[in-house]
């Protein structure tokens, strides 16, 4: 075997040549992966002995796309580009058979696709996530994917991003085979069988019959644009994807091609592809955590206790029935159980009717959970999530009967979202098998999972739940014990200044427009709607009623979506906010009994109070050490609350703006509103420094 570059080799075997790439972790295509590529393409089409080439990947993948650190970067002078490379396999004289297990994404798959033929193992995947990156696939595959896969499912791929698996894949002719065993002799076999049989150079260029369905139905792509727009609000990449896949049927192979080249150089150099990227790092950052290292040996989870089946609990059970771990769920009341077992099997008879489940899936979760009304079942548990009520006595005693029932080594969780977990851990024998493990609701739907370290959490139940967490689908953070945690206490700090601009300044649906144009999902009061207004109201034991807008609204009964009226109002069946002129007159009769003058404000001012006064929470947050590290505030935010991917996360859109300029706002802002929004320490330091969160 010959080494061609420090990741790339080079082997004969009687007629074949092998190109072997070893970039661990995932083979991305390093600048060395493209020389070595390109060498090894080039040497196999000047061997007259070689008949046909291998293109075949070490370790745990196929090529997983473009080395995501080197975008933003100037390119390495000399080394092609990976555009050349797949041009000179598509071109190359003998037949390129690429042997994909594992992954084949991005560059990748656009790798595979320059080859003649593609074999893969009925585990692999194949995908272009590249919209992830707020890219869209930049060697081809908006214009080679069409041609082998059909239009439509080329734009599903690459506007969603997900992958398919290979027996879809075959089904649609992305490989020609499904093989098992050893990748590198199976990719032998098959590329002596085209040799034998002198099977064609099959050039996914010079194909296109399967463009005609969209050259005779042009509305195709208008009827993604307009299925896609609510969801892609905000990003680049998924129109320039659908231009790019347009230009693959209507241009030529070439100016197709040159046309993505374009495309992909505007999303490329935007600010939202930059924040994508960083975040891409970030979430995986978010796993590393500095005095737990991954060596730290682990608790065993095989079963897991949930006390409570509200929606909450049901929701916090279905995640683990999904990973394949049996959930024991108990309630006090027969009732409250059976109304909780039944949701459960409801949200997956849903799913399976969408076609997302088979019948079997939903039995075969529905087998593992087990409902009881007796706490001793925890018994047998390796760990107990309790999701009662947030009330601290009723914790306490909670927490006191686990310690008593669960085994010696089970992990005690509570899902709290802003209570004390070392007050929770001090009523029992054993505050180092103690933590939070804060869901976000929907449960079995938001990514995020905060996870509470206590001041005696050991460090295996951290590693452990860290790992369970992963297990089960979610992005975990890391974060310390103090009131609301990262996520819940700055939403605290962003509600104290809507309410403020709703009493002094401007009307739910404005300041709502300001929120939801920046890229949330939704704005403060439309989301208290979705809540709702009386989670924590004290009916007559409200103190100041006349000065309390919530009160107002609630005593009418405009207790949010479920009354059908809340900040706004609902037509049946509708979750579309409808602004009120009863609402309006309660808010201008609340300001007058407050004895404020209301004064109107820009959307740019109401924006900028609203979202500095987080930026300034999340300073706090790092200076108590509650987060471990800015970009953990970001992974906690865009997973839990809906902050705009594209605009990275709330520090790292702070870096943007210039912390120099956010400190002026905020110290104006202070005058004006009140002494809460001062700059914290912290921000102050780092803009006198000409510094950002990044540089901490
Ligand atoms: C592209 O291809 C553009 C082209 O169309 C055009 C070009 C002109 N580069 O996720 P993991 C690192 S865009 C560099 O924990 P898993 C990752 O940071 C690219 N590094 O493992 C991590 O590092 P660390 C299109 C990468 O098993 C380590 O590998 N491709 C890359 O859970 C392990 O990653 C994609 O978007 C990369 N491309 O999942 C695929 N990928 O250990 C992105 C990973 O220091 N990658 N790393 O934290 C993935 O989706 C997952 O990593 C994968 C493995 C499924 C492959």
């Amino acid at each position: 075997m010959k080494k061609l570059t420090e990741s790339v080799s080079f082997e004969v075997n009687g007629e074949i040549g092998i190109i072997t790439v070893n970039n661990p972790p995932v083979n991305a295509l390093s600048s060395h992966v493209r020389q070595g590529l390109f060498q090894g393409i080039k040497e196999g089409d000047a061997n007259s002995e070689i008949k046909a080439l291998v293109l075949h990947c070490e370790g745990r993948t196929f090529i997983a796309g473009a080395d995501i650190t080197e975008f933003g970067k100037a390119p390495a002078q000399g080394i092609p580009r990976l555009l050349e490379v797949i041009d000179a396999m598509e071109n190359c004289s003998k037949p390129i058979v690429a042997a994909i297990h594992g992954t084949a994404l991005g560059g990748g798959l656009e790798t595979a696709m320059g080859c003649h033929y593609r074999i893969s193992n009925s585990k692999a995947k194949m995908g272009q996530p590249e919209v992830h990156l707020g890219l869209i696939p930049g060697a081809g595959g908006t214009v080679r994917l069409p041609r082998i896969m059909g239009v439509e499912k080329a734009l599903d791929m690459n506007i969603s991003g997900n992958p398919i698996d290979a027996n879809d894949a075959l089904a649609h002719g992305l490989v020609d085979e499904i093989v098992e065993g050893d990748m590198k002799e199976q990719a032998l076999v098959f590329a002596r069988k085209i040799v034998a049989e002198a099977r064609p150079l099959l050039r996914v260029r010079d194909r296109s019959e399967k463009l005609a369905e969209a050259k005779d139905n042009p509305e195709l792509f208008n009827n993604i644009r307009k299925s896609i727009a609510r969801k892609s609000r905000g990003f680049k990449a998924p129109e320039a994807i659908i231009q790019a896949v347009e230009g693959a049927v209507n241009l030529s192979f070439d100016d197709a091609m040159k046309n993505e080249g374009r495309l992909f150089k505007e999303v490329h150099d935007s600010p939202e592809s930059a924040a994508q990227r960083y975040f891409f790092f970030i979430e995986r950052v978010a796993n590393k955590i500095p005095d737990v290292p991954k060596d730290t040996p682990t608790r065993n989870i095989e079963k897991i206790g949930i006390l409570g089946a509200g929606t909450m609990g049901g929701g916090i059970a279905m995640n683990f029935l999904n990973a394949g771990i049996p959930v024991k769920i108990v309630e006090v009341q027969k009732e409250a159980l059976d109304r909780g077992v039944g949701i459960i099997r409801k949200n997956y008879e849903n799913t399976a009717r969408k076609g997302r489940l088979t019948e079997a899936d939903v039995k075969a979760r529905m087998s593992i959970l087990e409902g009881s009304l007796d706490m001793n079942a925890f018994a047998e548990v390796d760990m107990v999530i309790e999701a009662v009520y947030e009330d601290m006595d009723l914790k306490k005693s909670v927490f006191k009967q686990l310690d008593k029932i669960c085994k010696s080594g089970a992990i005690l969780a509570s899902n709290t979202s802003y209570l004390d977990i070392n007050e929770i851990a001090s009523v029992t024998a054993r505050p180092q098998d103690v933590i939070g493990t804060h869901f976000f609701s929907p449960a079995n739907v938001m990514k995020l999972l905060e996870i509470v370290r206590g001041d005696r959490s050991s460090k295996d139940i951290i590693a452990t739940v860290m790992a369970l967490a992963r297990k089960i689908g979610k992005v975990a953070v890391l974060v310390g014990v103090c009131d609301g945690f990262v996520g819940n206490r700055m939403l605290a700090a962003r509600s104290v200044e809507s309410g403020s601009l709703l009493l002094r300044n401007a009307l739910p649906q404005e300041i709502d427009k300001v929120i939801f144009d920046f890229g949330f999902p939704m704005g403060p009061f439309a989301m208290s709607d979705l809540a709702g207004l009386d989670i924590g109201w004290r009916g007559d034991q409200t103190p100041d009623k006349e000065t309390n807008i919530r009160h107002q609204l609630c005593v009418r009964n405009r207790r949010g979506q479920k009354t059908g009226a809340g900040f706004y109002d609902y037509s049946e069946g509708s979750r579309t906010p409808i602004p009120n002129d009863e609402v309006e007159a309660i808010i201008k009769k609340v300001s007058e009994a407050s004895q404020i003058t209301r004064i109107p404000i820009s959307e740019e001012d109401m924006l900028k109070r609203m979202i500095y006064a987080m930026i300034n929470e999340a300073a706090k947050i790092l200076e108590e050490g509650i987060a471990l590290r800015p970009s953990d505030i970001d992974v906690v935010w865009v997973y839990g609350y809906g902050w705009p991917v594209y605009r990275g996360g709330p520090t790292y859109f702070a870096d943007q703006i210039g912390l120099k300029s956010i400190v002026a706002d905020l110290e104006r802002y202070a005058k004006e509103y009140g002494e809460h929004l001062t700059p914290s320490p912290l921000l102050k330091r780092l803009a006198q420094e000409g510094k950002g969160f990044k540089d901490l």
